[in-house]
């Protein structure tokens, strides 16, 4: 039988030398609750995904390489998660000072966007931050071109993307697909994030050409209904790569994401430069150049209010990690002193 997990990349991956003895590779195109699916050379199987036995903290993703041990009381289990290439990580919505990642071993992540809604400058932003911050490529998807646009979004995408390019798409007339492909081809992953009902599943179905993935009718005001529940990996024929389709994301916490955020800012980096103070806040220093411009008109003032109200919000997030990890150390020294009788 031929090898099934090739198509999925494994040919880029020297993982195949790094497995310990007794377990076999394979690719996670699927989590749930506790399982997930993962292809082998053998095909796809279900298998147990306990976080405790995946390496300490990390639990697997779609998009993982992992080690597959079977174990005789439970069967096939993830016994390692291998390292990550890249990985899309947000801030735990549930739990603030923790990091989730979305998928990883991506590509390019797509940031999607229905050209039958508002666009919230502030909300491209984040996502270009966190698409940036995974060491994938970014991309802008604008879908829907089809439907008559009620929003011009020209404006907002000029000023925000910068040197990402942005591709407009349609499920009903095809464009833009080919463009899409282009950013892909064999064992190469594209990500596609964005909110509910902006047409991630859509995509994909057209992209694989066959209803696949279950897809939902918006609201009346564009607002997605979830439909997708689960981030699952897709693998396109004729080997032109893989997509991943993830639920609709409705808070984009930034995680560690400083340099990332530079680069979506870059114009902004650039003048903070010529500011008279290193640690200018732009807010009532004199000889702020940020300022400056903005009192010429040349920067947009939200801009500004947006790029510095996201520095201070990953500013405050290490703040916590560090005070977390100094008591982490207290707790730790504490019980080792128990454990030595003291
Ligand atoms: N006219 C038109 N409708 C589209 C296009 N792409 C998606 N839609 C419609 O938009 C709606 C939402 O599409 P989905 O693909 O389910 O959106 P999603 O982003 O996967 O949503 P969640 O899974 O909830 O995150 C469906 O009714 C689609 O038919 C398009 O290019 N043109
Ligand atoms: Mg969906
Ligand atoms: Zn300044």
């Amino acid at each position: 039988m031929t090898d099934q997990l090739l198509p999925y990349g494994v040919d880029r991956t020297a993982h195949r030398n790094e497995l310990s003895e007794g377990s076999e590779l394979a690719r996670v195109v699927r989590v749930d609750r506790g399982e997930c699916d993962v292809i082998t050379s053998n095909g796809r199987v279900r298998v147990m995904s306990d976080s405790v036995r995946a390496q300490g903290e990390t639990a697997p993703v779609t998009g993982d390489w992992v080690e597959i041990t079977v174990e005789d009381a439970v069967g096939p289990v993830v016994s390692r998660v291998l390292p990550r290439r890249t990985k899309v990580s947000r801030r735990d919505p549930a739990e603030r000072d923790i990091e989730q990642v979305l998928a990883s071993n991506i590509d390019v992540v797509g940031v999607v966007h229905g050209l039958d809604r508002p666009l919230p400058p502030g909300r491209l932003e984040r996502l270009l931050v966190l698409a940036r911050d995974s060491g994938a490529e970014p991309l802008v998807i604008l879908t829907k071109h089809d439907l008559p646009h009620k929003h011009d979004l020209r404006a907002v995408v000029e000023s925000v993307a910068g040197d990402t390019p942005v591709i407009a798409t349609s499920t009903v007339d095809g464009r833009g697909l080919d463009q899409l492909l282009g950013h892909l081809g064999p064992g190469r992953v594209m990500a596609l994030v964005g909110a509910s009902g902006v047409g991630k599943s859509s995509l994909v179905n057209a992209l694989v050409g066959h209803e696949l993935l279950a897809t939902g009718e918006v609201r009346g005001d564009a607002k997605g209904r979830h439909v997708t529940t689960a981030r699952e990996l897709v693998l396109l024929p004729g080997d032109a790569g893989m997509v991943l389709d993830t639920p609709g994301i409705r808070s984009i916490g930034l995680w560690e994401a400083e340099h990332a955020l530079d680069e979506v800012f870059g114009d902004l980096q650039e003048l903070a430069g010529s500011c008279r103070f290193g640690d200018c806040s732009h807010v009532s220093e004199p000889g702020c150049a940020i300022r400056s411009a903005v009192e010429s008109g040349e920067v947009d003032p939200l801009r500004v209010d947006r790029f510095t109200a996201m520095s201070s919000e990953l500013i405050a997030q290490r703040e916590r990690e560090e005070q977390r990890s100094r008591r982490n150390q207290k707790d730790g020294s504490r019980r080792s002193r128990r454990r030595r009788g003291n």
